[in-house]
Protein backbone atom coordinates (compact mmCIF):
# COMPACT_ATOMS: atom_id res chain seq x y z
CA UNK A 1 0.00 0.00 0.00
CA UNK A 2 1.38 3.00 -0.71
CA UNK A 3 2.27 5.49 2.22
CA UNK A 4 -0.35 8.56 1.11
CA UNK A 5 -2.94 5.83 1.12
CA UNK A 6 -2.04 4.67 4.74
CA UNK A 7 -1.97 8.42 5.81
CA UNK A 8 -5.67 8.52 4.41
CA UNK A 9 -7.02 5.12 6.22
CA UNK A 10 -5.32 6.36 9.31
CA UNK A 11 -6.90 9.97 9.13
CA UNK A 12 -10.03 7.99 8.36
CA UNK A 13 -9.92 5.93 11.19
CA UNK A 14 -9.80 9.05 13.89
CA UNK A 15 -12.40 11.11 12.50
CA UNK A 16 -14.13 7.85 12.82
CA UNK A 17 -12.92 7.76 16.20
CA UNK A 18 -14.50 11.07 16.87
CA UNK A 19 -17.53 9.95 15.31
CA UNK A 20 -18.34 7.29 17.77
CA UNK A 21 -17.60 9.45 20.80
CA UNK A 22 -19.48 11.98 19.65
CA UNK A 23 -22.57 9.76 18.52
CA UNK A 24 -22.62 7.57 21.63
CA UNK A 25 -22.76 10.91 23.97
CA UNK A 26 -25.67 12.34 21.77
CA UNK A 27 -27.59 8.77 21.76
CA UNK A 28 -27.28 8.70 25.38
CA UNK A 29 -28.40 12.38 26.33
CA UNK A 30 -30.69 12.37 23.59
CA UNK A 31 -32.47 9.31 25.63
CA UNK A 32 -32.55 11.65 28.50
CA UNK A 33 -34.30 14.35 27.44
CA UNK A 34 -38.06 13.70 27.06
CA UNK A 35 -39.30 13.78 23.17
CA UNK A 36 -41.27 16.26 23.69
CA UNK A 37 -38.51 18.99 24.09
CA UNK A 38 -37.15 17.64 20.65
CA UNK A 39 -40.09 17.46 18.73
CA UNK A 40 -40.18 19.38 15.22
CA UNK A 41 -43.46 21.17 14.15
CA UNK A 42 -45.58 19.60 11.27
CA UNK A 43 -47.76 22.76 11.46
CA UNK A 44 -48.37 22.75 7.64
CA UNK A 45 -46.91 20.11 6.37
CA UNK A 46 -48.78 17.73 3.87
CA UNK A 47 -49.21 14.15 4.91
CA UNK A 48 -50.18 11.28 2.70
CA UNK A 49 -50.60 8.49 4.76
CA UNK A 50 -52.15 5.11 3.11
CA UNK A 51 -54.29 2.67 3.90
CA UNK A 52 -55.64 5.53 6.82
CA UNK A 53 -59.56 4.52 6.92
CA UNK A 54 -58.96 1.95 9.36
CA UNK A 55 -56.14 0.85 12.21
CA UNK A 56 -53.08 2.78 12.85
CA UNK A 57 -53.45 4.50 9.71
CA UNK A 58 -56.22 5.87 10.95
CA UNK A 59 -54.55 6.83 14.31
CA UNK A 60 -51.95 8.09 13.11
CA UNK A 61 -53.47 10.11 10.62
CA UNK A 62 -56.10 11.91 13.48
CA UNK A 63 -52.87 12.40 15.45
CA UNK A 64 -50.94 13.96 12.46
CA UNK A 65 -53.79 16.17 11.90
CA UNK A 66 -54.04 16.93 15.49
CA UNK A 67 -50.59 18.26 15.30
CA UNK A 68 -51.40 20.67 12.28
CA UNK A 69 -50.70 18.52 9.55
CA UNK A 70 -52.86 18.88 6.67
CA UNK A 71 -53.78 15.56 5.75
CA UNK A 72 -54.49 13.37 2.96
CA UNK A 73 -55.29 10.15 3.24
CA UNK A 74 -55.88 6.97 0.53
CA UNK A 75 -57.46 3.66 0.71
CA UNK A 76 -59.70 1.38 -0.99
CA UNK A 77 -62.63 1.49 1.24
CA UNK A 78 -64.67 4.68 0.39
CA UNK A 79 -66.83 4.59 3.36
CA UNK A 80 -64.09 4.88 6.04
CA UNK A 81 -62.12 6.93 4.17
CA UNK A 82 -65.40 9.57 4.56
CA UNK A 83 -65.67 8.41 8.17
CA UNK A 84 -62.38 9.64 8.89
CA UNK A 85 -62.67 13.20 6.94
CA UNK A 86 -65.24 13.82 8.99
CA UNK A 87 -63.74 12.77 12.19
CA UNK A 88 -60.64 15.14 11.32
CA UNK A 89 -62.95 18.04 10.00
CA UNK A 90 -64.86 17.79 13.45
CA UNK A 91 -61.78 18.47 15.26
CA UNK A 92 -60.81 21.97 13.13
CA UNK A 93 -58.20 19.30 11.48
CA UNK A 94 -57.58 19.52 8.06
CA UNK A 95 -58.43 16.14 6.20
CA UNK A 96 -58.77 15.39 2.36
CA UNK A 97 -59.24 11.52 1.42
CA UNK A 98 -58.99 10.04 -1.54
CA UNK A 99 -60.09 6.43 -3.07
CA UNK A 100 -56.89 5.06 -4.20
CA UNK A 101 -55.60 1.44 -5.00
CA UNK A 102 -51.62 1.38 -4.38
CA UNK A 103 -52.00 -1.63 -5.90
CA UNK A 104 -52.51 -0.21 -9.22
CA UNK A 105 -49.35 2.17 -10.30
CA UNK A 106 -51.33 3.85 -12.86
CA UNK A 107 -53.84 4.49 -10.23
CA UNK A 108 -51.25 5.93 -7.79
CA UNK A 109 -49.83 8.41 -10.65
CA UNK A 110 -53.18 9.48 -11.60
CA UNK A 111 -54.63 10.51 -8.17
CA UNK A 112 -50.77 11.81 -7.12
CA UNK A 113 -51.54 14.32 -9.52
CA UNK A 114 -54.96 15.05 -8.41
CA UNK A 115 -52.89 15.55 -4.66
CA UNK A 116 -50.99 18.23 -6.15
CA UNK A 117 -53.11 19.90 -8.09
CA UNK A 118 -55.80 20.06 -4.91
CA UNK A 119 -54.07 20.21 -1.83
CA UNK A 120 -50.30 20.77 -3.09
CA UNK A 121 -46.85 19.17 -2.70
CA UNK A 122 -46.58 16.47 -0.02
CA UNK A 123 -43.46 16.35 2.28
CA UNK A 124 -44.54 13.63 4.48
CA UNK A 125 -45.59 10.09 3.07
CA UNK A 126 -45.95 7.26 5.61
CA UNK A 127 -46.22 3.95 3.27
CA UNK A 128 -48.47 2.28 5.55
CA UNK A 129 -51.08 0.07 3.53
CA UNK A 130 -50.70 -3.46 4.03
CA UNK A 131 -52.05 -6.83 2.72
CA UNK A 132 -51.59 -10.51 4.09
CA UNK A 133 -52.54 -13.63 2.29
CA UNK A 134 -51.76 -15.91 5.32
CA UNK A 135 -50.96 -19.17 3.78
CA UNK A 136 -48.52 -22.33 3.14
CA UNK A 137 -46.33 -21.68 0.29
CA UNK A 138 -48.09 -24.15 -1.61
CA UNK A 139 -51.42 -22.91 -1.01
CA UNK A 140 -51.40 -19.34 -2.21
CA UNK A 141 -52.69 -18.19 -5.20
CA UNK A 142 -50.59 -16.73 -7.93
CA UNK A 143 -52.78 -13.20 -8.16
CA UNK A 144 -52.25 -13.71 -3.88
CA UNK A 145 -48.82 -13.46 -4.62
CA UNK A 146 -48.69 -10.45 -6.67
CA UNK A 147 -51.00 -8.74 -4.94
CA UNK A 148 -49.15 -8.83 -1.74
CA UNK A 149 -45.75 -7.34 -3.65
CA UNK A 150 -47.93 -4.89 -5.37
CA UNK A 151 -49.25 -3.43 -1.91
CA UNK A 152 -46.45 -4.18 0.51
CA UNK A 153 -43.39 -3.31 -1.63
CA UNK A 154 -44.17 -1.67 -5.40
CA UNK A 155 -46.52 0.60 -4.27
CA UNK A 156 -44.00 2.65 -1.98
CA UNK A 157 -41.77 3.14 -5.35
CA UNK A 158 -44.73 3.91 -7.10
CA UNK A 159 -45.31 6.66 -4.13
CA UNK A 160 -41.67 7.61 -3.63
CA UNK A 161 -41.63 8.43 -7.60
CA UNK A 162 -44.59 10.70 -7.76
CA UNK A 163 -43.60 13.00 -4.76
CA UNK A 164 -39.75 12.54 -4.42
CA UNK A 165 -39.15 15.55 -7.38
CA UNK A 166 -40.65 18.31 -5.09
CA UNK A 167 -39.22 16.79 -1.85
CA UNK A 168 -35.76 17.08 -3.64
CA UNK A 169 -36.11 20.46 -4.61
CA UNK A 170 -37.27 22.12 -1.36
CA UNK A 171 -34.72 19.54 0.39
CA UNK A 172 -37.34 18.90 2.79
CA UNK A 173 -39.42 16.28 3.34
CA UNK A 174 -39.97 12.71 5.51
CA UNK A 175 -40.29 9.20 4.01
CA UNK A 176 -41.95 6.44 6.54
CA UNK A 177 -41.74 3.31 5.92
CA UNK A 178 -44.04 0.82 8.04
CA UNK A 179 -42.63 -2.96 7.41
CA UNK A 180 -42.80 -5.14 10.02
CA UNK A 181 -41.12 -7.69 12.34
CA UNK A 182 -41.62 -10.27 9.25
CA UNK A 183 -39.38 -8.23 7.10
CA UNK A 184 -36.87 -8.67 9.53
CA UNK A 185 -37.44 -12.64 10.53
CA UNK A 186 -39.30 -14.90 7.77
CA UNK A 187 -42.20 -16.28 9.38
CA UNK A 188 -44.55 -19.17 8.65
CA UNK A 189 -47.16 -19.17 6.21
CA UNK A 190 -45.94 -15.82 5.20
CA UNK A 191 -43.46 -16.55 2.55
CA UNK A 192 -45.16 -13.93 0.36
CA UNK A 193 -45.27 -11.48 2.61
CA UNK A 194 -42.18 -11.66 5.17
CA UNK A 195 -40.63 -11.46 1.58
CA UNK A 196 -42.69 -8.19 0.59
CA UNK A 197 -42.05 -6.87 3.73
CA UNK A 198 -37.86 -7.97 3.44
CA UNK A 199 -37.99 -6.27 0.16
CA UNK A 200 -39.53 -3.02 1.98
CA UNK A 201 -36.73 -2.50 4.03
CA UNK A 202 -34.25 -2.85 2.17
CA UNK A 203 -36.04 -0.76 -0.44
CA UNK A 204 -35.92 1.71 2.60
CA UNK A 205 -32.47 1.32 3.86
CA UNK A 206 -31.16 1.83 -0.28
CA UNK A 207 -33.55 4.87 -0.62
CA UNK A 208 -31.75 5.62 3.02
CA UNK A 209 -28.32 5.44 1.58
CA UNK A 210 -29.06 7.60 -1.80
CA UNK A 211 -30.18 10.65 0.14
CA UNK A 212 -27.72 10.91 2.65
CA UNK A 213 -24.91 10.01 -0.13
CA UNK A 214 -26.95 12.77 -2.58
CA UNK A 215 -26.56 15.65 0.55
CA UNK A 216 -30.56 15.83 0.97
CA UNK A 217 -29.85 15.59 4.84
CA UNK A 218 -33.82 17.51 4.77
CA UNK A 219 -35.22 14.41 3.53
CA UNK A 220 -35.71 12.09 6.80
CA UNK A 221 -36.55 8.40 6.83
CA UNK A 222 -38.31 6.71 9.61
CA UNK A 223 -38.34 2.53 9.18
CA UNK A 224 -41.09 1.31 11.49
CA UNK A 225 -41.44 -2.64 12.11
CA UNK A 226 -43.57 -3.37 14.47
CA UNK A 227 -44.52 -7.11 15.62
CA UNK A 228 -48.20 -7.97 15.74
CA UNK A 229 -50.54 -5.55 16.04
CA UNK A 230 -53.72 -6.25 17.99
CA UNK A 231 -56.21 -4.82 14.55
CA UNK A 232 -57.33 -7.45 12.30
CA UNK A 233 -54.67 -8.23 10.07
CA UNK A 234 -54.17 -10.97 12.04
CA UNK A 235 -57.28 -12.72 13.08
CA UNK A 236 -57.08 -15.64 15.69
CA UNK A 237 -52.98 -15.50 16.06
CA UNK A 238 -52.20 -15.45 19.97
CA UNK A 239 -48.59 -15.44 20.34
CA UNK A 240 -47.18 -17.19 23.07
CA UNK A 241 -44.62 -15.04 25.25
CA UNK A 242 -44.17 -11.55 23.23
CA UNK A 243 -47.76 -9.93 24.02
CA UNK A 244 -49.60 -8.12 20.46
CA UNK A 245 -48.90 -4.53 20.36
CA UNK A 246 -51.46 -2.27 20.68
CA UNK A 247 -52.72 -0.34 17.71
CA UNK A 248 -52.96 2.93 20.01
CA UNK A 249 -48.75 2.55 21.34
CA UNK A 250 -48.15 1.68 17.50
CA UNK A 251 -49.60 4.58 16.16
CA UNK A 252 -48.07 7.20 19.36
CA UNK A 253 -44.75 5.66 18.66
CA UNK A 254 -44.74 6.17 15.03
CA UNK A 255 -45.96 9.84 15.27
CA UNK A 256 -43.11 10.42 17.50
CA UNK A 257 -40.54 8.93 15.38
CA UNK A 258 -41.93 11.07 12.98
CA UNK A 259 -41.52 14.50 15.06
CA UNK A 260 -37.96 13.21 16.49
CA UNK A 261 -36.48 12.16 13.13
CA UNK A 262 -36.09 8.54 14.47
CA UNK A 263 -34.30 6.55 11.84
CA UNK A 264 -34.81 2.83 13.02
CA UNK A 265 -38.22 1.70 15.07
CA UNK A 266 -38.61 -1.85 15.62
CA UNK A 267 -40.99 -2.26 18.22
CA UNK A 268 -41.49 -4.34 21.15
CA UNK A 269 -37.84 -3.38 22.62
CA UNK A 270 -37.33 -7.07 23.42
CA UNK A 271 -37.65 -7.86 20.14
CA UNK A 272 -34.70 -5.52 19.41
CA UNK A 273 -32.27 -7.74 21.76
CA UNK A 274 -33.99 -10.95 20.20
CA UNK A 275 -33.44 -10.67 16.46
CA UNK A 276 -30.07 -9.67 16.56
CA UNK A 277 -29.94 -13.15 18.49
CA UNK A 278 -30.13 -15.12 14.40
CA UNK A 279 -26.74 -13.04 13.15
CA UNK A 280 -24.40 -14.88 15.52
CA UNK A 281 -25.93 -17.86 17.39
CA UNK A 282 -25.68 -21.07 15.98
CA UNK A 283 -28.61 -21.51 12.85
CA UNK A 284 -30.03 -24.46 14.91
CA UNK A 285 -30.01 -23.05 18.22
CA UNK A 286 -32.06 -19.80 16.80
CA UNK A 287 -34.35 -22.43 15.17
CA UNK A 288 -34.94 -24.14 18.48
CA UNK A 289 -35.45 -20.60 20.19
CA UNK A 290 -37.83 -19.93 17.52
CA UNK A 291 -40.10 -23.04 17.62
CA UNK A 292 -39.69 -24.18 21.05
CA UNK A 293 -39.82 -21.42 23.37
CA UNK A 294 -41.10 -18.53 21.42
CA UNK A 295 -43.51 -20.83 19.01
CA UNK A 296 -43.66 -18.39 16.26
CA UNK A 297 -44.59 -20.65 13.30
CA UNK A 298 -47.15 -22.58 15.66
CA UNK A 299 -48.42 -19.28 16.63
CA UNK A 300 -48.90 -18.43 12.87
CA UNK A 301 -51.13 -21.37 12.24
CA UNK A 302 -53.46 -20.17 14.28
CA UNK A 303 -54.17 -17.53 11.72
CA UNK A 304 -57.70 -17.75 10.53
CA UNK A 305 -58.12 -15.31 7.72
CA UNK A 306 -61.42 -15.53 7.37
CA UNK A 307 -63.29 -14.81 10.87
CA UNK A 308 -64.17 -11.93 12.15
CA UNK A 309 -62.76 -9.72 8.88
CA UNK A 310 -65.79 -7.37 8.52
CA UNK A 311 -67.36 -7.09 5.26
CA UNK A 312 -65.92 -3.94 3.43
CA UNK A 313 -62.66 -5.03 4.51
CA UNK A 314 -62.74 -8.71 2.68
CA UNK A 315 -60.11 -7.61 0.38
CA UNK A 316 -57.93 -5.84 1.78
CA UNK A 317 -57.02 -5.20 5.45
CA UNK A 318 -54.83 -2.43 6.56
CA UNK A 319 -52.57 -2.98 9.44
C1 LIG B 1 -44.59 22.27 -5.60
O1 LIG B 1 -43.21 22.11 -5.85
C2 LIG B 1 -42.79 22.66 -7.08
C3 LIG B 1 -41.34 22.31 -7.26
O2 LIG B 1 -40.58 22.62 -6.14
C4 LIG B 1 -43.05 24.18 -7.08
O3 LIG B 1 -42.70 24.71 -8.33
C5 LIG B 1 -44.53 24.43 -6.81
O4 LIG B 1 -44.76 25.79 -6.70
C6 LIG B 1 -44.96 23.72 -5.54
N1 LIG B 1 -46.40 23.85 -5.39
C7 LIG B 1 -46.95 24.41 -4.33
C8 LIG B 1 -48.43 24.47 -4.32
O5 LIG B 1 -46.28 24.83 -3.39
C1 LIG C 1 -51.66 -21.15 8.10
O1 LIG C 1 -51.15 -22.43 8.41
C2 LIG C 1 -52.07 -23.40 8.83
C3 LIG C 1 -51.29 -24.64 9.22
O2 LIG C 1 -50.48 -25.08 8.18
C4 LIG C 1 -53.03 -23.67 7.75
O3 LIG C 1 -53.97 -24.66 8.12
C5 LIG C 1 -53.79 -22.39 7.46
O4 LIG C 1 -54.63 -22.59 6.38
C6 LIG C 1 -52.86 -21.26 7.20
N1 LIG C 1 -53.59 -20.01 7.31
C7 LIG C 1 -54.49 -19.60 6.42
C8 LIG C 1 -55.16 -18.30 6.66
O5 LIG C 1 -54.70 -20.19 5.42
C1 LIG D 1 -33.21 -1.61 12.65
O1 LIG D 1 -33.47 -2.32 13.86
C2 LIG D 1 -33.58 -3.72 13.72
C3 LIG D 1 -33.91 -4.31 15.07
O2 LIG D 1 -32.95 -3.96 16.03
C4 LIG D 1 -32.33 -4.31 13.13
O3 LIG D 1 -32.51 -5.69 12.91
C5 LIG D 1 -32.04 -3.60 11.80
O4 LIG D 1 -30.81 -4.09 11.28
C6 LIG D 1 -31.95 -2.11 12.01
N1 LIG D 1 -31.74 -1.45 10.73
C7 LIG D 1 -30.88 -0.45 10.58
C8 LIG D 1 -30.75 0.12 9.22
O5 LIG D 1 -30.23 -0.01 11.50
C1 LIG E 1 -36.10 3.73 -4.95
C2 LIG E 1 -36.76 4.74 -5.80
O1 LIG E 1 -37.72 4.49 -6.49
N1 LIG E 1 -36.22 5.94 -5.79
C3 LIG E 1 -36.69 7.02 -6.60
C4 LIG E 1 -37.55 7.96 -5.79
O2 LIG E 1 -37.94 9.05 -6.58
C5 LIG E 1 -36.86 9.79 -7.11
C6 LIG E 1 -37.44 10.97 -7.87
O3 LIG E 1 -38.34 10.58 -8.86
C7 LIG E 1 -35.99 8.94 -7.99
O4 LIG E 1 -34.87 9.67 -8.45
C8 LIG E 1 -35.50 7.74 -7.19
O5 LIG E 1 -34.78 6.87 -8.01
Amino acid sequence: MELKESVKILYDIMIFAWLVFFYTIEALLTNLIPRRYRSKSIKGEIALITGAASGIGKLIAVKLASLGARVIIWDINKLGIQDVVEEIKSTGGECTGYVCNVANKKEVYRVSKLVKIEVGNVTIIVNNAGYVCGKTFMNIPDNEIEKTFKVNTLSHYWINKSFMNEMMKENHGHIVTVASVAGLLGTYNCTDYSAAKFAAVGYHESLFTELKVHGYHGIHTTLICPYFINTNMFPGVKPRLIAMLEPEYVAEEIVSAILTNEINVTMPRSTRYLLPLKSWMPAKLSWALMYNILQGPQTMMMLQKDRKVPKNKKDYVFS
